[in-house]
């Protein structure tokens, strides 16, 4: 899954990925980072199987920066960059003096940038759609204006200010827009970057109904990662702050954006595959191989606790509990999937 970092210069976007792949300021970002979510249910999955060849999902982040581009041409690069990735995440700066109003002002500064990105990409979708109207068949002309239709009511609801995933749309609808990269319809997550103290802005009633929010000390986060264990464990309860965050933010992150996983546990290797919630068998499958998906007969499905409890394939199967899915079963996250295909 690819995600855009984005917020204001300086909100440390940088620190923030820095932390993540445990890198010190000096020490120059790659243009991707790729982070592997270290998923526990996997360790206990190996535990039980006898090995660790664990194979996790994986988020790629690139840092952009389209509120500090003066140049035209190198804005549309960014913004491109970011009609290609999969979701965003704003980091919002909540250190030296940002109080709880000037954080809602930064995101909306943003969300409001993004916005009207949005609205320049629709409006010349409809101009090419007006322009583009010869030789075409009744059917293909009614087609024409119904997506002309929802297209100036998309703008509508960004001219009130809203971002385009807070628009109910029904699925056959966002199945139209799917070629246009439309970039308030992506997930968007909040990380509010604080610095030691985040008592005052989490207490705040604005700040929390954010949704999709976490909050995080990403420079505190990359200065404990470069401290041996036992130090940084002894700074961590110090400042009240607990273990494991860079593993939490990036699941919390991965939920936000609307994914779940499923386990396949082999002896070779036990691996977690990234699928949308709601996605069926026959979608999981085809994420392995289309081989898998074009054969599909059958889904035997574990579900996680019932595993873990059991023990085995084998116990599970002799207690009745692994269970032959078709083609429509819906995936529940941490599923155990064995797919049977011809
Ligand atoms: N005090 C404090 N400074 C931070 C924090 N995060 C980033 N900074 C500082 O803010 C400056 C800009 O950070 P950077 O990550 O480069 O911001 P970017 O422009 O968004 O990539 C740097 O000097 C960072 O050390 C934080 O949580 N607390
Ligand atoms: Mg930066």
């Amino acid at each position: 899954m690819d995600i855009s970092v984005l917020g204001l210069p300086q909100s440390g976007k940088s620190t923030f990925l820095k932390s993540l792949i445990k890198f010190n300021e000096t020490q120059e970002l790659p243009e991707i980072c790729t982070l592997k979510i270290n998923d526990d249910r996997l360790i206990k999955v190996g535990e039980l199987l006898g090995h660790n060849k664990l194979a996790y999902p994986e988020i790629t982040f690139k840092e952009v920066n389209i509120l500090s581009i003066k140049n035209k041409a190198a804005e549309l690069k960014e913004i491109e960059s970011i009609q290609n990735s999969y979701g965003l995440l704003l980091v919002i700066k909540c250190f030296e003096n940002n109080d709880s109003n000037q954080i809602l002002k930064d995101i909306d500064e943003i969300i409001t940038e993004l916005i009207f990105s949005d609205t320049v990409i629709i409006e010349n979708v409809i101009k090419r759609r007006i322009s583009n109207t010869k030789g075409k068949t009744k059917q293909e002309l009614e087609n024409t204006n119904s997506e002309i239709e929802l297209l100036e009511n998309l703008k509508l609801h960004l001219g009130k200010g809203e971002p385009l995933n807070s628009y109910n749309l029904p699925k056959t609808e966002l199945k139209k827009l799917g070629g246009y990269n439309l970039i308030t319809l992506k997930p968007i997550f909040i990380l509010l970057n604080y610095d030691e103290d985040k008592s005052s802005i989490e207490t705040n009633d604005n700040i929390s109904k954010i949704k999709n929010k976490y909050f995080y000390p990403s420079k505190l986060e990359m200065e404990l990662s470069e401290l041996p264990e036992n130090e940084s464990v002894e700074f961590r309860t110090s400042l009240n702050i607990k273990p494991r965050q860079d593993y939490l933010v990036l699941k919390s992150l991965f939920e936000a954006m609307g994914k779940i996983l499923f386990i396949t546990a082999g002896d070779q290797e036990i691996k977690g595959w990234e699928i949308n919630k709601g996605d069926n068998s026959l979608i999981a499958a085809s994420k392995i191989h289309s081989d898998i998906s074009k054969g599909f007969i059958r889904a035997e499905v574990i579900e996680y606790n019932t595993f873990i409890e059991l023990g085995s394939w084998n116990s599970c199967k002799k207690e009745g509990k692994v269970k032959g899915n078709g083609k429509e079963y819906i995936v529940n996250d941490g599923d155990i999937i064995n797919f049977l295909h011809s």
